[in-house]
């Protein structure tokens, strides 16, 4: 039996929002992206989980926001631990316990930050003691955008040929350092098809797949130079373009789907209509309904008030520039 000095660790991970997105694997087994992709770390959404080996119990456990649980969530958790174990050369169970923290209204939680907090906690708890590039690697094993929430701020996933370089980099070169996203949340029914099975089906299906391979990494060139240079207009501008650029892989599958629902359509047009009257702003719109408005400061309590008085105060939420992910 393996015993370990000190088998428990407790991180915290935040969530990030890609404004070039990841949509589609090459290797679904290693989560390898034909693209590289680009995000910003969040600082109010956030992931906490505690991972402890212990020898007395002969499955793992794994609580979320205080209930247990089972089936194919509790397998993906389990299959992630088994890396860990495979890594640190131990075989003993882990008991993961994980709160996600994010405003009351649904829907924000993230595989994102649930990843990255998992993959920092497990490591050290058996024992390892990884780098940040070697922890973005093991994170992405777990979910592709998570291997991005191990660092702050502006981040790139460089898609790479294999485990051993497809991992995420904090960006060197920022220009652009007043950047808020204003987090919305749509009504929120049941989402029709995961992210997982979305982009499998972009990928298999819409004829358009092997354009935004080309055109992805234009759009990630592009904004690098935006966000060195400090242009918010630019930046903005591509992020929304690459967004709509993703979604039109959902409309273009067989059979087509799409996560918009009435409120994000208006949502979309709302930020249109600020623009033309001459307050900056631009969406982006993940796997979901919910949109995030991309501003800058000056304009962050008036695009956030025209948005509350639209949704209500508990569907409006102003963020910043988050960390990355560190131990508790
Ligand atoms: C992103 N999304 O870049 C894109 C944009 C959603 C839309 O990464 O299958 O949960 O676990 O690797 O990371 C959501 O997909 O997918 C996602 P898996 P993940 O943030």
């Amino acid at each position: 039996m393996t015993t370990l000095s000190n088998n428990s660790a407790k991180a915290q991970a935040h969530t990030n929002i890609a404004l070039i997105k990841y949509w589609g694997k090459k290797d679904e087994q290693l989560i390898i992206p034909y693209t590289s992709s680009l995000s910003l770390t969040l600082d109010r959404f956030y992931t906490q989980t505690t991972v402890r080996f212990n020898s007395d119990n002969d499955r793992d456990s794994v609580q979320i926001n205080g209930q247990f649980i089972s089936g194919k969530a509790w397998q993906r958790v389990h299959d992630f631990l088994t890396i860990v174990r495979d890594l640190a050369g131990i075989h003993l169970a882990a008991e993961v316990s994980s709160t996600n923290f994010v405003p009351t209204a649904a829907g924000l939680a993230s595989s994102a930050s649930a990843f990255a907090a998992l993959a920092a906690a497990a490591s050290k708890a058996a024992g390892l003691k990884l780098s940040k590039t070697d922890l973005s690697r093991l994170a992405r094993r777990g979910s592709g955008s998570a291997c991005r929430s191990i660092f702050g701020g502006f981040v790139e996933w460089q898609r790479g040929t294999s485990d051993a370089d497809s991992y995420a980099q904090p960006l060197s070169q920022v220009g652009l350092n007043d950047v808020k996203v204003i987090a919305l949340t749509t009504e929120s029914g049941p989402k029709p098809i995961s992210s997982r099975q979305g982009m499998n089906r972009s990928v298999a299906t819409s004829p358009y797949y092997p354009t935004w391979i080309k055109v992805a990494q234009h759009d990630l060139i592009d904004i690098k130079v935006a966000i060195a240079a400090g242009d918010f207009t630019k930046f903005g501008s591509i992020s929304e373009l690459n967004a709509m650029r993703m979604h039109a892989l959902t409309l273009s599958a067989d059979p087509d789907f799409t996560y918009f629902n009435s409120e994000t359509l208006a949502i979309m047009n709302e930020v249109k209509r600020l623009r033309h009257a001459g307050i900056e702003c631009y969406y982006t719109i993940d796997a979901g309904p919910n949109v995030k408005v991309i501003v800058q400061s000056a304009n962050a309590t008036k695009i956030a008030d025209t948005f509350t008085k639209l949704l209500g105060q508990n569907r409006v939420t102003t963020l910043s520039a988050g960390p990355g992910v560190h131990y508790l």
